[in-house]
């Protein structure tokens, strides 16, 4: 983000407009998901729903996690109705710094990232530490597939349908203390795997770090992912498991988390130690408030190309300020960006 190149996809390597179907189009088309389902089973009938064409990558996930995938139901309540981004750049337009810092470094990076097996570790002020398999982390959880606006500090966004299932949830598995304040997130650390670690350009002093307060981290809308259109995560998007904050700055949404910790004070996270004075800890998404080096006023909305570049006004708390909001009341937004 510190990188003042503009974006490296050129607009003539954007695929013309490739359609995408929600699941409203295709009852409209008489094939609900009853329908869906009486095919048989389960694997890929969500993956149905979503128009993933056949000469891009499909990530069905690890066989253990298909049939949990596939069972995934939508959350309308929580879903915006607005357009998905074409699936073809959900996947190769990626923030993911581990892999490299242009946009399509981690679609060409990352392909062969190892995601199964998997371990997470539950730390700190909780009564339930350890290290647990990421297949036990998610075994109690029913997926949802919810639809978020993902606005990037840089000043573009995408519509992303994401499967997942609330951070409460979790939250409350692992039964934190009275002493836990905020949650700490960890991405992997594995220079073989990731190239960028084993960079001395590196801006990053890996591993990536983030975090949210507890009363953020316990929000409904936070969301932890394992999937995108219907499928698991690909790795540039954060295989096997990332946290998807819809309301806040994309950085917020830490990849391949490998640790979540639960401490009494504010963790450190890894664009605020880089740049204190760009990027704040909440990093809510607010349109007043600019990076000293551009406004934050308006997004590009990807697909967006040179002759449709596609703006639009970026939302306070990018559109979901009902939902939180009330957890920043009091709190001067200019100091605490
Ligand atoms: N571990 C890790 N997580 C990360 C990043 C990163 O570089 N490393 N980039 C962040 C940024 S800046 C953004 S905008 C989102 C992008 O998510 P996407 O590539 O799935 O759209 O991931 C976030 N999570
Ligand atoms: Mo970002």
């Amino acid at each position: 983000m510190l990188i003042k190149k503009p974006d490296s996809i050129k607009s003539s390597q954007i695929t013309p407009e490739s359609i995408y179907r929600n699941r409203r189009q295709f009852m409209k088309a008489g094939l609900g998901l009853a329908a869906v389902s009486s095919l048989g089973l389960p694997s890929i009938a969500q993956a149905l729903e979503y128009d993933i064409p056949a000469d891009l990558p499909q990530y069905p996930g690890p066989e253990w996690m298909r049939a949990q995938l596939a069972a995934a139901v939508r959350n309308d309540a929580f879903s915006t109705s607005e357009e998905p981004a074409p699936y073809y750049n959900a996947i190769t337009h990626n923030n993911f710094y581990e892999f490299g810092t242009d946009k399509r470094d981690p679609v060409r990076k990352a392909q062969n990232f190892k995601t199964d097996p998997w371990t997470v570790e539950i730390a700190g002020e909780v009564a339930k530490p350890g290290k647990y398999n990421l297949e036990d982390i998610l075994k109690p959880h029913a997926l949802e597939d919810r639809v978020y606006r993902l606005r990037c500090v840089e000043a573009w966004s995408m519509v992303i349908p994401w499967l997942g299932f609330p951070l409460a949830d979790l939250i409350k598995r692992f039964e934190p203390t009275s002493k836990a304040k905020f949650v700490r997130f960890e991405t992997l650390v594995d220079k073989e795997q990731m190239p960028e670690q084993d960079s001395i350009f590196s801006t990053i002093d890996w591993p990536y770090v983030e975090g949210l307060r507890m009363d953020e981290a316990m929000n409904p809308l936070t969301l932890m992912a394992v999937g995108v259109y219907g499928n698991a995560l690909p790795p540039q998007n954060g295989a096997p498991l990332r946290l998807v904050v819809p309301w806040k700055y994309g950085f917020k949404s830490i990849k391949s988390i490998v640790k979540i910790e639960f401490v009494e004070e504010m963790p450190a996270s890894s664009w605020n130690i880089i740049a204190p004075g760009e990027y704040g800890f909440f990093a809510n998404v607010n349109p007043e408030v600019d990076h000293p080096r551009w406004s934050q006023a308006t997004e590009r909305r990807l697909p967006s190309s040179l002759l449709s570049p596609n703006i639009v006004d970026t939302q306070p708390y990018n559109g979901y300020g009902e939902e939180v909001a009330h957890m920043y009341k009091g709190m001067d937004l200019k100091k605490w960006y």
